[in-house]
């Protein structure tokens, strides 16, 4: 679990990194690229850095040069960085977050900002749309509605916030709950979108039972938590706050254990989902609502404690948090045919990581070793970058096959076939791939992605790399960023045919903001039998656990098991490998 300090930590890295950048030079490009990986890594640690430090050494693990150690201590130790304050005074505030807008990178705001004047937001909007920034040389009406598109891209996603950032916040806070007044809980679970899973939220709920004797206890405790920043309102049941992070509404509700189940299945919502229930409980003279199950003619009350018990009460089966969207799923209930949905503890390996070789943080070993102490997987699956990527140090052929040597010596070592030689061999404008099939045929694994022309439709690129006897998977399929970048045009059921066609997977990608199927993709696919994998991209080791992300999409697209690629053992995905090939050998 993540923590307030760590996301804080991370945060000022990131705006180091952003006005490093923005400044400018070479030493300074070199700095903002250090404070990235910085950010990067803490951002996705499991513990509180402090905690984290005492056991692990950054340095070694996560390969964090001496001099930024020293700035994490500076923070534990003062709550800042003086680099930190010494370049907030170089740089506009409002610069930091248009800095990751499309289009508009450093250089472009610094020249805006030379030319015009210019310091904050409206600013900026203004002259992009009075034309006056028209009349400088690169600003030609295409990349000007890019950047406006953009800044709107960006005011959209801070009404909504990404799935990983509530959770984390959410957690935070329970956690502080449960160190203020744990022993006056009974239960405590966060509900609506964050426990569906939903790839953006609008606000977070969190739900507590208690004896009524403590209610007022635990409101009191809730609004003085650490990561309060305001409190909207306390009342006798709930409260409302506004967390220091990310300024995000958490409403807290305090249930008594006999209505818990009740109040749970209410406000996890989703509201199309509770609509189709409370139809259903109708039909049968019942009503539905927050405080339990009742008989509509004698008002009798017959369920209300647990989740189970109120569906079951209604006629249903239990239903899984991520399948409540009215999509089919009380349908299913009733029929109790609601499958059992894939779990973290099912996959066995994690398909998309990257090392030192192209724009991971580590070497292989290092990565190894922290998936071995960390996680229970049977492989590990690197896919480096091809040459094309160059901003990413892709390899070349020359270096793969250097690179499956080392992998055949670091095996050797372990005295297992624990790291699998593989690659993300990019997809070229044309469809073609970026590596031979001499190559390609060498590696234990490959996944094929797009990394440019963003703008186009796509669909013959994905299509042309699947007709590859060596490529296993499409990689984040739509390539969107969310909140940055939109998805490329697709028509994604030929996709779905052709995957099938030739026996090709498409990825979960768990990058946070990715979500790449996003939990409607992965749907259709799922719908229609294409094979899925479930990857976090990894380019630090702390990404790993990103693989909670990927399953949440998987779930919430009603995958079993069997839906997954890498809930196998890699014998059986030998096996599954050899289909494409017979397949392909019939089209
Ligand atoms: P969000 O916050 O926009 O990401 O989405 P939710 O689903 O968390 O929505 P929210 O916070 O407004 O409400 C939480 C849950 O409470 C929602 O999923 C279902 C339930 N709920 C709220 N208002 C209503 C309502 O008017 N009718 C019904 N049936 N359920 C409601
Ligand atoms: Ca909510
Ligand atoms: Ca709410
Ligand atoms: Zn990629």
């Amino acid at each position: 679990m993540s923590t307030p300090r760590n996301r804080r930590l991370a945060r000022i890295f990131k705006e180091m990194a952003a006005m490093s950048e923005y400044l400018g030079g070479t030493e300074n490009m070199f700095r903002a690229r250090v404070y990235e990986k910085a950010a990067q890594i803490i951002s996705s640690l499991p513990v509180d850095i402090e905690e984290y430090m005492k056991d692990h050494d950054l340095t070694k693990l996560h390969g964090i040069g001496k001099r930024t150690v020293e700035k994490i201590k500076e923070f534990i130790e003062t709550g800042t960085i003086k680099k930190y304050e010494e370049l907030k005074q170089q740089v506009p505030p409002d610069f930091i977050e248009l800095m990751e807008v499309p289009g508009l990178g450093p250089k472009t705001l610094k020249t805006l900002h030379d030319a015009f004047g210019i310091t904050t937001k409206e600013e900026l909007i203004e002259v992009l749309k009075s034309g006056k920034a028209a009349q400088l040389k690169g600003f030609g009406p295409k990349k000007i509605e890019k950047i406006l598109h953009g800044i709107e891209l960006l005011q959209q996603s801070r009404e909504r916030i990404l799935y990983w950032k509530a959770l984390q916040i959410a957690r935070v806070l329970m956690a502080e709950l449960k160190e203020a007044v744990g022993d006056r809980i009974l239960s405590m679970e966060v509900a609506g979108s964050v426990r569906r899973g939903k790839e953006t939220i609008g606000d977070i709920d969190i739900l507590v039972s208690a004896d009524r004797k403590h209610h007022h206890e635990i409101i009191e405790a809730f609004t003085k938590l650490p990561s309060v920043k305001e409190v909207i309102l306390a009342g006798t049941t709930k409260a409302s706050i506004i967390s220091d992070e990310e300024d995000r509404q958490v409403d807290l509700r305090v249930i008594v254990p006999d209505e818990w189940g009740a109040a749970l299945q209410y406000f996890t919502g989703s509201k199309e989902h509770n609509v189709r229930v409370r139809e259903i409980a109708r039909e049968k003279g019942l009503k539905i609502n927050e405080y339990g199950v009742f008989r509509i003619d004698t008002n009798e009350k017959i369920a209300g404690k647990t989740e189970e018990e109120v569906y079951e009460a209604i006629g249903m089966q239990w239903i899984p948090p991520e399948m409540r969207e009215n999509r089919g799923e009380v349908e299913l209930a009733i029929q109790r045919k609601i499958p059992t949905l894939v779990s973290l503890e099912d996959v066995k390996g994690d398909m998309q990581s990257h090392s030192e070789w192209s724009d991971g943080s580590l070497p292989i070993i290092k990565i190894a070793d922290f998936l071995m102490k960390n996680f229970k997987y049977e492989y590990f699956v690197l896919t480096d970058h091809s040459q094309a990527v160059r901003v990413a140090n892709g390899l070349t052929p020359e270096r793969f096959l250097k690179q499956i040597e080392e992998i055949k010596k670091i095996n050797a070592e372990l005295g297992t076939d624990f790291v699998k030689a593989a690659a993300e061999v990019d997809i070229l404008p044309d469809g073609t791939l970026d590596l031979p099939d001499e190559i390609l045929e060498k590696l234990d694994f490959v996944v094929a992605s797009i990394h440019s022309h963003f703008n186009r439709d796509n669909t013959d690129r994905i299509i042309r790399a699947c007709m590859n006897p060596y490529v296993h998977v499409i990689g984040h399929p739509t390539g969107r960023i969310i909140g940055q970048r939109d998805p490329y045009p697709l028509n994604f059921p030929q996709i779905i045919e052709t995957c099938l066609k030739t026996g090709t997977a498409l990825e979960i990608n768990g990058q946070p903001d990715r979500m790449d199927l996003s939990d409607t993709l992965a749907f259709e696919a799922r719908q229609a039998g294409v094979m899925l994998t479930l990857a976090t991209d990894a380019h630090y080791n702390s990404n790993f656990y990103y693989m909670e992300i990927a399953v949440k999409i998987a779930r919430r697209a009603w995958c079993t098991p069997d839906n997954i690629l890498n809930t196998r053992s890699w014998e059986e995905i030998e096996e599954w490998k050899e289909r494409k090939r017979k397949l392909l050998k019939t089209i």
